[in-house]
């Protein structure tokens, strides 16, 4: 069985609905099961500013598929879900990447992982680090809870998760 972080934003419409469906996706697909749900977060856009302010989460799963077929995965959710791939970096209905799978460094042309900006992302690791503050960069074995990335600002708990049942009602 394949351990796996996922991050998911969406900027679009009704936003804690799509992450709400990405989520229920996941976990419908027979090979994946879905363990943790972090709390959803309000976080400023990073990269493109001028863009409305994204809902965040991160999800722990495990899993028998490989990370390709993962991404498969996530990319076939985020094409049900209505994305459309305009803009680099720019407005999603929902956006789900790969942060960690196992302790493994993969690095193909179209998948990279750990997630190569995840450490400088706040919106990435305050869900993260709330789900599991022990979780360690598995090529630096650093502490993602002691990125400094961690602190800064823009990331402002919004609707708090503490049973994933709560937020797949
Ligand atoms: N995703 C991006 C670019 N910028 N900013 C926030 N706050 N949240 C995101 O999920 C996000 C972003 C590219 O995928
Ligand atoms: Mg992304
Ligand atoms: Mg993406």
């Amino acid at each position: 069985m394949n351990n796996a972080y996922l991050s998911l934003g969406s900027n679009i419409g009704n936003r804690l609905e799509h992450l709400q469906q990405a989520v229920e996706l996941l976990n419908e697909h027979p090979s994946i099961k879905v363990l943790k749900v972090s709390s959803v977060y309000e976080t400023e856009p990073v990269g493109l500013t001028e863009q409305a302010k994204f809902l965040n989460i991160v999800v722990n799963l495990e899993t028998t598929l490989e990370a390709t077929e993962l991404l498969s995965a996530c990319q076939s959710i985020e094409n049900k879900l209505g994305r459309m791939r305009k803009i680099r970096w720019g407005p999603r209905t929902v956006d789900l990447d790969i942060l960690l799978y196992n302790e493994e460094h993969i690095q193909l042309e179209h998948l990279i992982i750990p997630h190569i900006r995840m450490q400088e992302r706040a919106f990435v690791l305050v869900p993260l680090v709330e789900i599991n503050s022990e979780v360690k960069n598995p090529i630096t074995g650093r502490l993602y809870h002691e990125e400094p990335a961690i602190k800064e600002d823009g990331v402002n708990l919004w609707k708090k998760i503490v049973r994933i049942e709560e937020f797949l009602q």
